[in-house]
């Protein structure tokens, strides 16, 4: 009996379920570099480096560990693509018995595999992705019945089932489940932000540099200054770095912006979550040991851990119970496209700019620029969901499906009419300027509104309470809002709704 075993790009963890049990001797594990994996989407070019690199150590780390394994290296003339053509291929000359593998992060790739039982002729068992905290059944258990689901809730299930931050009585540490209130200064330059945990590019990562800028020049971003860990041993070490250096003030930063800082107090850890070098339970478990032995405050650790225990299980709940319906849903009726300006950071926004420039360089920008700059600007400008999605799945480096769709479709753009989120994050340029210090160094006059050289994000933020009343003004934590628009003078609502028509008709001017 000789199983074949593949290994997706983001499965990178030797405790993966389709290692269950496996044969050492007989078995063979299958990874792949191909074409259509690398290609589906305008990949940055670091997440492809980090990817292959990662891939190819993780081979390796299996060899050494006594497995046999098939791993194919990209070429553009590689006989086979796509991983349906590798394992295809693997099964004849193997005359394997059976594919196993771990269910895949994204439903695309999800209903190739569904059908290679019949496409291959050989059985192809499929198991549970086990590093997520909530299986998909469990999330749908929780989900059942519920008219809306919200986050906070289900995050309290996940902090009882694990323990994590709860005494011995079950009761949240710190008296209360949630320290977000404490968790909105602005950075003012003190304390100095820790530089992040950087790796040297060794021989394997430095061969995958020259492959991207050769075969994939054509991508989004540059792969100059790539220092992302590639191993599980350099994940662990940004972990430590980061327990260290950043986790005492990530609760109180958290909702921060910075004009010179890219990473501030963020961990900078999702890109190895995502693609298996770090189990998720296992950094929330080293945060709360953080707080336990008095290296962090309450506020930090807690703020942390649910991002992980609670959003991101969550969205990857959200994603399965709705897919594929979710990803073509557009409940506010956008139309425009993505302007240009998304691709090359050529825009006199400020906070714009530098939340592209830092993702072209970085294959990285932190939440808040995510959601209150890039993902903001593209709600209050009625940008096409799908436009959107797939610019947040190519440009960075802890992009998948699964994490994304929910994320910019759901929170971000209200595209699901408030499944996710009860309320739209718009935001006028005020917040912007309350959190960053982007405003005083911008083109654009954050303290006007209806001139020529006013923020646009003030009247486009009108311009959306405005055109959206259908959707919004029966939301009590909209009402606020209304009553502003609708207590400003009639000329003064013209103005502003005139403003942000021009500037509609010139987003790529901006
Ligand atoms: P930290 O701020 O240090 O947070 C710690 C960890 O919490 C992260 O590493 C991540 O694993 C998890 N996390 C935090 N927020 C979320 C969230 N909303 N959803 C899921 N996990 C979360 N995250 C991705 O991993 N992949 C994406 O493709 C992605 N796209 C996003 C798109 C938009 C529009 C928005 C608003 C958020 C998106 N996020 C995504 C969530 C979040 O922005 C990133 O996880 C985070 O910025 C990663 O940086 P970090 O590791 O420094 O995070
Ligand atoms: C994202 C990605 C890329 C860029 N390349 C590969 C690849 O060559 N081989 C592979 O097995 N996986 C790759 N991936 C990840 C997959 O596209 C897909 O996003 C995940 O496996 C979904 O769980």
């Amino acid at each position: 009996m000789a199983n074949l075993i593949l290994i997706l790009g983001d499965q990178l963890s030797p405790n993966l379920s389709a290692l269950d049990g496996a044969d050492r001797n007989e078995d063979l594990v299958v990874m792949a570099e191909v074409h259509d994996e690398a290609s589906y989407t305008n990949h940055h070019k670091k997440k492809l480096v980090l990817l292959f690199s990662a891939m190819r150590h993780f081979a390796d780390h299996l060899r050494e560990d006594g497995w046999q394994v098939h791993y194919q290296r990209y070429h553009p003339d590689n006989p086979h693509q796509s991983l349906e053509a590798v394992v295809a291929d693997q099964v004849r000359q193997l005359n394997a018995d059976r594919v196993i593998t771990t269910e895949c992060g994204e439903w695309r790739l999800h209903e190739q595999i569904s059908q290679w039982h019949d496409r291959l002729g050989v059985p192809v068992e499929i198991r549970p992705d086990t590093r997520f905290i909530a299986s998909k059944e469990e999330f749908a258990d929780w989900a059942k019945g519920r008219k809306q689901l919200r986050m906070e809730f289900f995050y309290r299930e996940m902090r009882k089932k694990t323990g994590l931050l709860m005494t011995p009585e079950g009761e949240p540490e710190g008296g209360q489940w949630n320290f977000d209130a404490d968790n909105r200064k602005k950075w003012t330059g003190k304390p100095p932000a820790p530089a992040p945990f950087q790796v040297e590019p060794d021989a394997t990562t430095r061969e995958v540099i020259k492959l991207v800028d050769e075969h994939f020049s054509d991508h989004f971003g540059t792969t100059d200054d790539f220092h992302f860990a590639v191993t599980a041993e350099d994940a662990q070490a940004a972990l430590e770095h980061f327990i260290d250096f950043a986790l005492p003030c990530f609760g109180d930063y958290q909702d921060a912006i910075s004009d010179t800082e890219d990473w501030l107090f963020h961990s900078i850890l999702s890109p190895y979550i995502n693609c298996g070098l770090l189990d998720p339970l296992a950094v929330c478990e080293a945060a709360a040991q953080a707080w336990y032995a008095g290296r962090a405050p309450i506020n930090a650790v807690e703020g942390f851990i649910r991002q992980i225990l609670g959003w991101r299980e969550f969205v990857r709940g959200i994603y399965w119970l709705n897919m594929p319906a979710y990803a073509q849903e557009n409940r506010l009726g956008n139309t425009r496209a993505l302007p240009w300006f998304y691709w090359t950071g050529d825009t006199k926004m400020r906070c714009m700019h530098k939340a592209i420039d830092a993702t072209r360089r970085n294959a990285y920008a932190h939440h808040i620029q995510r959601l209150m700059v890039t993902g903001n600007f593209a709600l209050l400008a009625g940008i096409r969901p799908e436009e959107i999605c797939d610019w947040y799945l190519a440009v960075y480096a802890d992009a998948y499906d699964w994490v994304e769709l929910p994320n910019v479709l759901g929170m971000v753009m209200h595209a699901d009419g408030g499944y996710l989120g009860s309320k739209p994050y718009a935001a006028s340029g005020k917040y912007i300027q309350r959190q960053s210090d982007h405003c005083s160094n911008c083109h654009y006059k954050v303290n006007k509104a209806t001139e020529d050289d006013a923020c646009p994000f003030n009247a486009l933020y009108w311009h959306f309470i405005d055109r959206h009343r259908h959707e919004f003004a029966g939301n009590p934590r909209m009402g606020m809002m209304y009553r502003n628009w609708d207590k400003q003078k009639p000329e003064r609502r013209e103005a502003l709704l005139r403003r942000a028509e021009h500037l509609l008709a010139n987003l790529e001017q901006l």
